[in-house]
């Protein structure tokens, strides 16, 4: 395996922009003053980066010569590049896997994280790295892109426009940019079955976004957002994107005294309708979403949880024209589970696509990192199943490698637990689903509103004096239990989530990994039995 260089090992002797820790000034136009950065916030603007020549010379062949093509082998392989329950054409509630979750590579993360976090600097280099942000960089990572995706076996993959392609130094340079690197991805794609799952603008790492995109109270920063949009929503639409996403990475306010909410509402919802009708206007048949996340990097972001994001679209009369993209660590982040963001998004029917990550209870930030809990993976794809599926969205891996993953192997590793655990997910699921316990309990706790009395109820016809009336006669209610014990028990008996740790055998039990005291082979055993999934 051939191992990413450490940081300090640039390539030929040069630190490539590690060496440029110098502060970074941008210049704005007059009469603005100049703005200086930290050099560790230059570093995440990927602004000083700009060495365009290294001595490394241009990569040539494969960029994973040791991984071949991952394969299915079943829950007894012990190999860490093989699929345990993630079976593709395996056919799950007339559906196939694969076809149930369309899963999705994140390219800023798989091909532009660098392990580095708030507190530290990068921790890898993918050996293909110069240590440049040039555009032939950008063609030699996309070309590895294309050779995961091809490897791992999915059909999708998620980019931001500005870590796919070099920020210029003109909107029209990062545009034409842009069109060389897409113009390379659509050749990549050929004969393939590979598309965008979304695409997106990245309106939040460059400084001239530090007061908001579309809320920015900047009317050029508006504008200029919007020509950002226009343009990765047109080349979304050129690959044959299935969705185009929006995130407001900086849409929310660090102080309500500096800040005119209701005018930044009001903009955020005509730029939305703004986007709405260029989708039309260009014929992009994708779904437009919009990713909730309660904070982080502003104080507050407008877009705050699925509910938030619901009302805020149907101010707007955006409704019909805009569903959710739901992430569940940002679910966690605004202290609901992902189970209920993603609840609310499907009955109010705007389930469109799942960030498929998960945050970590003793950590407090978005530390975006892959779903391996069963237990989670079980109920969000509870929630996929009574949707129906989510397609034209699917899972994308919004997650990313923990710091001290510095191998290529890791990469693919990382992705496989994800899939394997969004599988068992679905495996569960269906077996909850169909046995209908779960059903049927909730249909018995309502069940005295099918009555004519609460029929009547629903439909709105029943007034207060005449529900007074009903309550005089019937007097004090008999209150019937809500069988959550009974829900637990359930879940112990067709064990949501089974695993194997050091060869001992684990179910997990509300989050937590409750020990069979069970050795590896016999949980195996107990499994092909039916006794655990
Ligand atoms: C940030 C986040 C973004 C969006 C796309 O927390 O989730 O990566 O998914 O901009
Ligand atoms: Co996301």
């Amino acid at each position: 395996m051939k191992r990413a260089s450490p940081v300090g090992d640039r390539v030929g002797g040069r630190e490539g922009c590690f060496e440029a820790q110098q502060p970074a000034v941008y210049k704005f136009a007059e009469p603005r003053r100049e703005a200086t950065v930290s050099a560790e916030d230059a570093l995440i603007a990927d602004m000083t980066c700009r060495a365009e020549s290294f001595e490394k010379p241009i990569w040539e062949g494969e960029f994973f010569p040791n991984i071949s093509s991952i394969k299915y082998e079943g829950p007894s392989s012990r190999n860490p590049l093989a699929y345990r329950w993630y079976n593709a054409e395996e056919v799950i509630l007339g559906k196939k896997m694969k076809d149930w979750l369309r899963f999705s590579v994140a390219f800023w993360h798989s091909f532009r994280g660098d392990g580095g976090d708030p507190f530290g600097s990068p921790t890898r280099v993918w050996p293909w790295e110069d240590g440049s942000d040039s555009l032939e960089m950008a063609k030699i990572r996309m070309r590895a892109n294309f050779e995961f995706i091809k490897k791992l076996g999915v059909e999708y993959w998620c980019f931001h426009d500005r870590d796919i392609a070099p920020e210029g130094a003109s909107l029209q340079e990062s545009n034409q940019n842009l069109d060389a690197i897409i113009a390379l991805a659509k050749k990549l794609q050929e004969g393939t079955n590979i598309r965008p799952l979304w695409g997106t603008a990245q309106l939040f790492k460059h400084p001239r976004y530090m007061h908001g995109a579309a809320t920015s109270p900047d009317v050029k920063v508006y504008a200029y957002a919007a020509a950002q949009v226009k343009k990765a929503m047109e080349v979304t639409h050129e690959l044959g994107g299935e969705n185009y996403v929006f995130w407001g990475g900086r849409e929310g306010y660090q102080s309500l005294l500096n800040t005119d909410l209701k005018k930044e509402l009001d903009h955020m919802g005509t730029f939305f309708k703004a986007a709405a009708a260029y989708k039309k206007k260009i014929g992009f048949q994708g779904t437009l979403l919009l990713e909730p996340k309660p904070q982080e990097p502003t104080k507050h972001q407008y877009d705050w949880d699925a509910a938030t994001s619901i009302s805020f679209l149907q101010k707007y009369d955006l409704l019909g024209e805009y569903k959710l993209n739901i992430e569940c660590n940002h679910a966690t982040l605004a202290g609901h589970s992902c189970f209920h963001e993603l609840e609310v998004a499907r009955i109010n029917g705007v389930l469109g696509n799942i960030d498929a990550n998960t945050g970590d209870s003793q950590t407090g930030w978005d530390t975006d990192q892959f779903l391996t809990n069963v237990e989670e993976a079980t109920l969000v794809m509870l929630t996929v199943i009574k949707n129906g599926g989510l397609a034209p969205g699917g899972f994308n891996f919004d997650a990313k490698l923990r710091r001290e993953s510095i191998d290529v192997e890791d990469l693919f590793i990382a992705h496989i637990l994800g899939m394997d655990s969004l599988a068992r997910g679905l495996i569960n699921a269906a077996k909850l689903y169909t046995d209908g316990t779960l059903s049927d309990l909730v249909s018995n706790r309502y069940a005295s509103f099918d009555s004519t009395v609460g029929a009547d109820i629903e439909s709105g016809m029943v007034d207060f004096d005449t529900l007074e009336k009903y309550a005089f006669g019937w007097g004090e209610p008999t209150i019937t239990s809500g069988k959550q014990g009974e829900l637990s028990k359930k879940n112990v008996e067709s064990p949501i989530a089974g695993t194997c740790r050091n060869d001992f055998a684990f179910v997990y039990l509300n989050s937590s990994p409750f020990s069979l005291g069970k050795r590896c082979r016999n949980f195996e055993s107990d499994r092909n039995a039916g006794l655990v999934v």
